[in-house]
């Protein structure tokens, strides 16, 4: 049997950890030959609900569980880690408006930066789940002096797996069959999401969906899901994040398909002309547990537009905290 290794889950109690924490449990990121030991995060007033996860994790008997860590200190909770899926952030309150959201997470994920360079393992891959997602594992990393920058990365892989879905509706065709989309940006309503260099069974994508249906139903469809589904269920999305979250982890550890890639939001080395250092979501492809940007995509205007504009708005974000992160 193989050692186990540590992942660390913050808002462990809550409704995406609720999904997120069973599958990881059931061997889903690593693999059924993986034992794995949970190190949970909440806030104090949140221990309670998360002694009750516990609780059901214990009785669910996974045989590769091999300890589960219930904390409020991320030093406690990120010690050894080797994977951190940072899924806990402070949800809008009324009458916040979208500085003070970016200044109270910042605040968080500042602590929670500091303490993965403290404590983590050296080699710990971060995905940051908790919105704003891109910007967050911005303060993150900068936190993180003593970890890689490429060791931070933010979850666009649900506007990614949306994107695949969406597509299979319309053609008709299993998910399999579509290769190669892309979701460029910031996990927002700016985010683009690119069928330009993917196909379905085959077939360009542009021209199996219809170029119109693409870029007038399409790209909104996508970057408003999130909304959609608060709408229908009055809750938003936690069982496809937690797949989506799985779906990261996995390809980032395991390797993507030969021939297929994926989404992942990233520091910018500058590809594509993004502006360095900004957490950008980028098409990727993995092997032996690193990424790389695919590169040599040719970018047709309509495309380089919107991406310029989910860059800015990443560069607002940035600025928007730049007091509060270190030079
Ligand atoms: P919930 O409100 O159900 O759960 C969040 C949990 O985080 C709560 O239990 C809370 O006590 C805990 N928490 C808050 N601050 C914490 C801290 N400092 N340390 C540890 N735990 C803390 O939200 P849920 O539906 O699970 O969503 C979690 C986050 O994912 C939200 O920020 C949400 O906006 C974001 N999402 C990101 C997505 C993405 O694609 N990147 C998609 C899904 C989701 O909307």
């Amino acid at each position: 049997m193989k050692q186990p290794v540590r992942i660390a889950v913050t808002g462990a109690a809550g409704g995406i950890s609720y999904s997120l924490l069973f599958k990881i449990a059931a061997g889903e990121v690593l693999g059924s030959d993986q034992p794995v030991i949970l190190q949970l995060l909440e806030i104090t007033p949140a221990m309670d609900a998360l002694r009750g996860v516990a609780m059901e994790l214990q009785d669910c008997a996974y045989p590769l569980l091999q300890g589960v860590v219930l904390s409020d200190d991320p030093t406690v909770a990120f010690k050894d880690a080797d994977y951190a899926f940072l899924v806990g952030a402070r949800p809008r309150g009324p009458g916040m408006e979208r500085k003070d959201l970016l200044e109270a997470n910042a605040a968080i994920f500042s602590v929670q930066g500091k303490a993965l360079n403290d404590v983590a393992s050296r080699q710990v891959k971060v995905l940051v789940v908790g919105n704003p997602a891109n910007t967050n594992a911005l303060i993150a990393a900068r936190n993180a002096p003593d970890l890689d920058p490429t060791q931070f990365t933010a979850m666009t892989r649900l506007d990614h797996n949306r994107a695949v879905g969406l597509a299979a509706n319309k053609t008709g065709f299993a998910t399999p069959t579509i290769n190669r989309v892309t979701i460029w940006g910031n996990h927002s309503v700016t985010q683009v999401p690119d069928l330009y260099h993917a196909d379905v069974a085959g077939e360009e994508a542009v021209d199996a969906v219809g170029e119109d249906w693409y870029k007038n139903t399409f790209i909104e469809t996508v970057q408003k899901r999130g909304a959609a589904i608060i709408d229908a269920r009055g809750a938003s999305s936690s069982a496809s994040a937690a797949q989506a979250a799985i779906d990261h982890m996995r390809d980032w550890a395991l390797g993507t398909y030969e021939g297929d890639w994926v989404s992942m939001a990233i520091p910018s080395d500058g590809s594509y002309g993004v502006a360095k250092g900004i957490i950008y979501s980028f098409p990727v492809r993995c092997a032996f547990g690193r990424y790389e940007i695919v590169q040599g995509l040719e970018i047709n205007d309509f495309i380089a537009g919107k991406m310029k504009a989910s860059e800015q708005e990443l560069i607002e974000e940035r600025d928007a905290v730049a007091s509060l992160l270190p030079a």
